[in-house]
């Protein structure tokens, strides 16, 4: 269901993490082929990340986004909560520096940063590097925090299991409607930044409709990952999900 679109170029692309040294700029790949073939060639290379993480009972989430809604927030929150008893690392997703990634090391993880340099979104390819630098532990969690933007990111299929979307209340109860394709992808939304919503006119039952106008299936949890409300309701979706993972018979 994920992907089947052209993947942009790659230039100025860059990886570095566990096994690879500090950028020295521009180690990009360029690919001349055609689009159609080059989206083919993406597709199975995400299926193959699928398959060959769910083997290993690993479960892997594409986290989107606008710019700022809270993704590393929420990151960081949620390996405090559940760092203890499980595993967790990164793929960190920037157009430039290396910020979020020095955040979660700081925060005690495993990370590995994907600079896309102009690139708008993370592909299945950067997502393959990444784990090979990764080498993430079986039955573990990977989470995917790709670039903040609410457009292209949806068209890209990574080998996620599931992909979780961040809205935040400071957006306005419209998004759903203006960005359709990115909630129609997702199968959850974490509206976040309620702490905020006493000083805003947002209208949270409005967004919900909205959102499942655009997707009856999504579910959507409210919480503030400055403050911890709702962390209980989204650990909870964790658990069930990384246990349904690594339960999976092989
Ligand atoms: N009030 C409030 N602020 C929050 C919350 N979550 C995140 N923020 C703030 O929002 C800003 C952006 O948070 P980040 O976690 O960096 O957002 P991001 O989605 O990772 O941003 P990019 O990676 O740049 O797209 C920071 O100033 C956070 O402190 C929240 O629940 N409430
Ligand atoms: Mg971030």
């Amino acid at each position: 269901m994920r992907g089947g679109y052209a993947a942009a170029g790659r230039a100025g692309v860059r990886v570095s993490g566990p096994d690879f040294p500090e950028p020295s700029g521009g180690a990009g790949q360029s690919c001349s082929d055609g689009s159609v073939p080059r989206q083919r060639i993406a597709d199975a290379l995400a299926e193959r990340t699928r398959d060959s993480l769910a083997r290993r009972r690993i479960l892997a989430l594409n986290l989107m986004s606008s710019p700022g809604s809270g993704k590393t927030t929420l990151l960081e929150r949620t390996l405090r909560e559940l760092g203890a008893t499980m595993s967790i690392s990164v793929i960190e997703g920037d157009q430039e520096t290396h910020l979020d990634a020095d955040r979660l090391r700081i925060a005690g993880c495993r990370v590995v940063q994907i600079n896309t340099g102009a690139g708008g979104h993370l592909d299945a390819d950067m997502v393959d590097e990444g784990l090979r630098s990764l080498q993430p532990a079986g039955r573990s969690l990977v989470f995917i925090e790709n670039i903040g933007n609410l457009a292209a990111p949806a068209l890209f299929d990574l080998g996620e299991h599931h992909r979780v979307l961040i809205a935040s209340v400071t957006e306005g109860e419209d998004k759903p409607l203006k960005y359709p394709h990115v909630f129609r992808s997702t199968d959850l939304v974490l509206l976040n930044k309620t702490d905020l919503l006493p000083h805003l006119d947002f209208d949270v039952e409005r967004f919900i409709a909205h959102a499942q106008r655009i997707n009856p299936r999504i579910r959507v949890l409210q919480l503030s990952a400055k403050r911890g409300d709702g962390l209980a309701d989204w650990c909870g979706w964790l658990r069930a999900h990384h246990g349904d993972a690594a339960s999976v018979s092989a």
